[in-house]
């Protein structure tokens, strides 16, 4: 079998998406996600302009040999751009390969080690009382474990809060919006918003909670043990992870468990944090960690330092991102939990997909490769809209990590 075409598709069905093709000889397509948040431009420019021309005619179940010649070929290597271009190529051939040999990716990837894949939805609230009627609608609706983001008393806006009642999408059209932000309003709160929802949902339910990179070791450290009564799934990035050795602070000071990892593109990021059992869970994901080829071998490495995974699936993660996240999950023995937040009706229109959720779980369906398509008619009729990531200030209005 022989690679004959690959093109870029470029949507905004509610928000932007880039979507590789990729086409055979034989007629069999395979489909990869290249959707870079806010940035979704560079990397349909890295495949067009520099890459795809160079895997035309070749065979694509050469999947190893393909991502060496990306990766090590580039000379440049690493970086969001640069890896989540190569995954969109990895994966469409994936794809492509389940597809050929008639088979369902899961089944490549060491076949079924758990009937369902368990998920956790995203609540939030301007305050704890709508945050937790958020949790209760979440409970309603089947999930068994839920993340919960509130407004903080005395900060206007912040991280994880719809505008407006209903879905929650960071991403927005004109230039990028700026959030304000204080470690001491925030740490003083989050305590409370546990013991609330402890005591009102019991332990049964698992509860999550994403700082998104704002404190600093020592303060994680400190929310982390304020938060152990509360029995967390996870403290998602309770700082940022440019620094490894941050995470040795957190870790002296809190049973907590931690997951990082959502903004991490290569197994580099995450080395020292994983052989000094420093997390708990890595976040990593399909498409910004450079495809389905890397991810295995991160999972793999991962296994021996009883480090689960937590994929990353917040909205900009493409249909078929998450598809073979779902096929991932369903394979690998070390998985954890996976996130979901839903897409927008127009955007599942535009992938109409194989996978499912029930219950709280989510299952990839059985459809041979990913099980997911792309609506191209559909899909020209949303124009790609230029839109960022807020920017986050401290009160006294110095830049800090949103
Ligand atoms: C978040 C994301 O889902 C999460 O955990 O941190 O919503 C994140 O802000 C966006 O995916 C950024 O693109
Ligand atoms: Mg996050």
């Amino acid at each position: 079998m022989k690679i004959t075409n690959a093109k870029v598709n470029v949507t905004c069905p509610g928000r932007n998406f880039v979507t590789l093709k990729v086409e055979t000889d034989e007629g069999i397509y395979g489909l990869g996600d290249a959707t870079l948040n806010g940035r979704e431009l560079s990397v349909a420019s890295y495949l067009q302009d520099h890459i795809l021309p160079c895997i035309i005619g070749r065979d694509p179940f050469q999947t190893e040999d393909i991502w060496q010649y990306l990766y090590r070929g580039a000379y440049w290597r690493r970086g969001p751009v640069t890896m989540s271009a190569i995954a969109a190529i990895d994966v469409a051939l994936w794809d492509i390969k389940g597809k050929a040999l008639n088979t369902p990716l899961y089944n490549l990837l060491g076949g079924k080690s758990r009937e369902g894949v368990l998920v956790y939805g995203h609540a939030n609230g301007k305050d704890t009382d709508s945050a937790l009627e958020d949790v209760a609608r979440h409970i309603d609706a089947g999930y068994k474990a839920v993340r919960v983001q509130s407004g903080i008393p005395g900060l206007a806006s912040t991280y994880g809060i719809a505008k407006n009642a209903g879905r929650y999408e960071p991403a927005e059209r004109g230039l990028p919006s700026e959030h304000a932000w204080s470690s001491e309003l925030y740490l003083r709160h989050v305590p409370t918003l546990f013991a609330r929802a402890r005591e009102t949902f019991g332990e049964g339910l698992h509860l999550l909670h994403d700082c998104h990179h704002r404190l600093t070791p020592i303060e994680a450290g400190r929310l982390g043990k304020e938060l152990e009564p509360f029995h967390l799934f996870w403290m998602e990035d309770p700082t940022p992870a440019e620094l490894q050795d941050g995470f040795k602070i957190i870790r002296d000071h809190t049973t907590t468990p931690i997951s990082v990892g959502e903004v991490f593109n290569s197994i580099w990021d995450a080395h020292d944090l994983i052989r000094n059992q420093w997390i708990d869970y890595l976040r990593m994901t399909i498409v910004h960690g450079g495809g389905i080829t890397p991810l295995r071998k991160a999972a793999d490495f991962a296994s021996l330092y009883h480090v689960r995974t937590g994929f990353h699936g917040a909205t900009d993660l493409s249909p078929v991102t998450m598809a073979a996240a779902l096929h991932f999950d369903t394979a690998i023995h070390n998985f954890g939990i996976q996130e979901l937040m839903p897409h927008t009706e127009e955007t599942d229109q535009v992938f109409p997909h194989q996978y499912s959720f029930k219950d709280g779980m989510m299952y990839p369906g059985d459809a041979p490769g990913l099980g997911v398509a792309l609506d191209e008619k559909l899909a020209a009729k949303f124009e790609y809209q230029r839109a960022y990531l807020p920017i986050n200030r401290k009160l006294d209005g110095t830049l800090t990590d949103w």
